[in-house]
């Protein structure tokens, strides 16, 4: 879980096709698709899964489902993200088996202590920043919060909340491996160019990270 993160919003996407915004989104870099569906009944959810899934899977990105580890199995979704009141993480992983992606939110630091005796593929540390997109946390990390998660936890980091192409960077350097963005690519109005404008400035932050050895 390296580079841009693309978390879907159909609300945002406005009048455009969800999949028309996640093809774009893919095509401008972003290197997994969460597909997160707050309202859409189970039967619409599945079905929206498997038009990614098949949208996706040619071009070799993986589809994570957010919350229901029920829709990623019906759908042969990669994986499932769990927030702390989902399936708890070791049902989901008994369910899902050892190659499918776990991605699990935390909110504070007892979820990350917690976390470190799981085998999650990686934390979604949430929010980052506060943000419009979703209301009901408490508080936010802020780049210093996001620094301390880094040093308690060996699991890789995906920063979430109210990041854009102004501070994703700034997420890198804090410690993130990578960068989810709701808004900043689905309200976009050219969603490709901001995939790829994104894209561009973590995976230069991640370069200055971690220099390639000659
Ligand atoms: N989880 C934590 S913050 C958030 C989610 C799904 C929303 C992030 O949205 P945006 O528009 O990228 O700030
Ligand atoms: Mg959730």
């Amino acid at each position: 879980m390296r580079g841009l993160y693309l978390v879907t919003d159909r609300g945002l996407a406005g009048d455009r096709p969800l999949e028309e915004v996640v093809l774009a989104a893919v095509e401008g870099g972003a290197g997994v698709v969460q597909l997160r569906e707050k309202e859409l009944a189970t039967r619409a959810f599945v079905e929206s899964a498997r038009r990614l899934k098949a949208l996706l899977e040619p071009r070799g990105i993986p589809l994570i489902v957010n919350d229901r580890v029920d829709v990623a199995l019906a759908a042969g979704a990669d994986g499932v993200h769990l927030g702390q009141e989902d399936m708890a993480y070791p049902d989901a992983r008994a369910l899902l088996g050892p190659d499918a992606i776990i991605g699990l939110s935390v909110e504070t630091p007892e979820d990350v202590r917690e976390a470190e005796g799981f085998d999650v593929d990686y934390l979604g540390v949430s929010p980052i920043f506060p943000t419009p997109t979703k209301t009901d946390t408490e508080g936010a990390w802020g780049l210093d919060g996001l620094a301390e998660v880094r040093r308690m936890s060996r699991h890789r980091l995906v920063a979430i909340g109210g990041l854009n192409a102004t501070n994703a960077a700034d997420a890198i350097r804090a410690g993130a491996d990578a960068v989810a963005v709701v808004s900043a690519i689905c309200a976009a109005a050219d969603p490709r160019r901001a995939a790829e404008e994104l894209a561009a400035v973590v995976d230069a932050a991640l370069a200055d990270r971690e220099p390639a050895r000659r």
